[in-house]
């Protein structure tokens, strides 16, 4: 069954969706087959959350996009779960709050480099950083450690969504402000966030952009006061409970 047979009244259409799309990556040669299990963790995780956006999460999107624009250098990061799922929406905030795009990722191989790069371009980005990798993360020993000097290099904030916790503790280090999507709200990338958004990044990556679209004429007062007043204690908590005492569908 491809995407556009999936009946749209079926109970777990989202669900079926999203799997269509991570099995198409893999088949483009975009994601990595550890993405297909990253995948299945989210999934278990959002089945816990009601498969919603709650309140906290609403409320993180929003800091997140004021914050984007508060920004002198946003960066997007994208991997290959990311550029599977939600590559033309990416690109959507991209344009929203006038970030970069770069691809980084754990697995990185000249090819996936290539397809995901060509993926994104399809879907309508024009610049893309990563490809040159001539910039280094400090203390970081795998491949996601390679970024561009005048991409994530040079951001002062940066989305990191659905990545392990060691990039996102390093970035953290070198003093830039982060935004991460996890759905798990006990991982390290999550609770190393400056704004820590659990939800779906099917869901948070187009919320995020209608928040910025609202918020693009605000001055960086108002801008301001939305990121201090978001607690990211607070949301992770939040999100913790709403997972510990949710009703299971
Ligand atoms: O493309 P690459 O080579 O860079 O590899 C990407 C993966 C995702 C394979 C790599 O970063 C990885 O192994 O990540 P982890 O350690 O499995 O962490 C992924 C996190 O994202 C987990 O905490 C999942 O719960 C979460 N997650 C998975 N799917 C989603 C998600 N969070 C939000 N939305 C999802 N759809």
């Amino acid at each position: 069954m491809s995407e556009i047979d999936l009946p749209e009244d079926h109970p777990r259409y989202e669900s079926l969706r999203t799997r269509h799309r991570i099995e198409a990556g893999v088949e483009k040669g975009i994601t990595s087959t550890q993405g297909l299990i990253a995948e299945g963790r989210g999934e278990a995780f959002d089945y816990l959350l009601g498969e919603r956006t709650i309140e906290s999460a609403e409320a993180a999107e929003r800091a997140a996009a004021a914050q984007q624009l508060l920004a002198d250098h946003p960066v997007i990061s994208v991997n290959g779960n990311v550029a599977a799922l939600v590559a033309a929406e990416t690109v959507e905030l991209a344009n929203a709050v006038d970030a970069d795009i770069e691809i980084n990722l754990f697995n990185r191989t000249p090819e996936r480099m290539d397809a995901i790069a060509a993926h994104l371009r399809e879907h309508g980005a024009s610049e893309i950083k990563g490809l040159t990798a001539d910039g280094r993360i400090p203390n970081l020993s795998h491949e996601r450690a390679k970024v561009d000097a005048d991409g994530i290099g040079a951001a002062d904030v940066v989305l990191v969504p659905l990545e392990d916790g060691d990039r996102a503790e390093a970035l953290g280090e070198m003093g830039k402000t982060e935004i991460v999507i996890d759905l798990n709200p006990l991982s390290r990338s999550a609770r190393s966030a400056a704004i820590p958004i659990v939800d779906n990044i099917i869901r948070a990556v187009p919320n995020m952009t209608e928040h910025a679209r609202e918020l693009r004429d605000e001055d960086d007062v108002r801008l301001r006061e939305i990121v201090d007043a978001f607690d990211p204690e607070n949301a992770l908590t939040e999100a913790e409970k709403a997972i510990r005492d949710g009703e299971l569908a």
